[in-house]
């Protein structure tokens, strides 16, 4: 399913890593955007000897600029370019994540314990948002199992349901949403279970910007980008399936599933193309995002267009 031509060399494989974390982060602020350049933090990157990930993706990654500035987080407004004019009033310390529910070992784990919990990687995933735009983003984290196993889900959890932190204080552009907050999610057990579903604390080898979910998220890189839920604060372990924010909003609109599926419209639009953000012309959706290989089996039998 996931189809790579010649290898690219990186430029990680002939540069110094923290040399070229800053030097990429320096040429993707630097695309004509001299504020931005100005107020980039161009000291060392938080994150070094990340590990490298057999799931990277090898295409091109959008620039750090792009990623970091055009936002779907509505806690913080509507139109992509809020967020990141307005999430910084999101306080990420003291911060943590409660793990309960179906399992033997519940726990609060704090922000920085969970920096340690396990040996955080590289992951170079495409994003395929809903709406039809995508992006390739080196995320920083490790997968969401390594949590999960820990605690030790009970033979009645099915599956994890997600909240994301909210406070009218912080996001006073919440109540103007149009949606319930605090924003949840929820994934059955095997796709939470799944290594390519990830543990996010940040993006191009440094911490997560606010408006990317600082401090920790998830990202789920087969399905659209509304299921990978920001700034959490709870992962609950459940028995039914947990409710999701969109699919609150609109059943008719917005499966519990959501794999990216180019076979299945989008009521009021075709998934069949996208267009990464940069780029002149869409391309081809892939099914599962492209990543067939590694998430087709959990699905099989199962009617996609029933579970959408
Ligand atoms: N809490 C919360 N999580 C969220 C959202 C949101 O509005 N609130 N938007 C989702 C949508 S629709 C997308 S496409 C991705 C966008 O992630 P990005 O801004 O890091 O690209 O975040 C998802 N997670
Ligand atoms: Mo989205």
């Amino acid at each position: 399913m996931l189809i790579q031509t010649a290898p690219r060399i990186r430029s990680s494989e002939i540069t110094p890593r923290s040399v070229y974390l800053n030097r990429r982060r320096f040429l993707s602020g630097s695309l004509g955007f001299g504020a931005v350049l100005a107020s980039a933090p161009l000291a060392e990157a938080k994150f070094s000897g990340l590990k490298e990930s057999p799931f990277n993706t090898t295409e091109p990654e959008t620039p750090y600029k792009v990623v970091t500035s055009y936002n779907n987080y509505y806690e913080f407004g509507t139109s992509k370019d809020q967020p990141v004019k307005y999430a910084g009033t999101l306080q990420t310390r003291p911060w943590a994540v409660q793990v309960e529910g179906e399992v033997s070992k519940p726990q609060t784990l704090d922000i920085d314990a969970i920096l340690k919990l396990a040996p955080l990687e590289e992951r170079i995933y495409r994003h395929r948002c809903v709406e039809g735009w995508s992006i390739v983003v080196p995320w920083v984290g490790y997968s969401l199992s390594e949590i999960l196993r820990r605690v030790e889900p009970t033979s009645k959890a099915k599956f994890v349901a997600f909240q994301s932190f909210y406070n009218a204080k912080q996001m006073p552009l919440g109540r103007y949403a149009g949606i319930q907050l605090p924003y949840v999610e929820g994934l059955r057990l095997d796709e939470a279970m799944n290594p390519l579903t990830l543990l996010c604390v940040g993006l191009y080898g440094d911490i997560l910007p606010n408006q990317n979910g600082a401090p920790v998220r998830i990202v789920i890189p087969w399905k659209y980008g509304f299921k990978s839920i920001k700034s959490i604060v709870k992962i609950k372990l459940v028995d039914k399936q947990p409710p999701s924010t969109w699919n609150i909003e609109n059943s008719h609109e917005y499966g519990f599933y959501s794999n990216v599926n180019p076979q299945v419209d989008h009521p009021r639009w075709s998934q069949a193309t996208e267009r990464r953000l940069g780029d002149f012309f869409k391309r081809p959706t892939l099914m599962f995002n492209g990543y067939g290989d590694q998430v087709a089996s959990m699905y099989t039998g199962m009617d996609l267009r029933k579970y959408f």
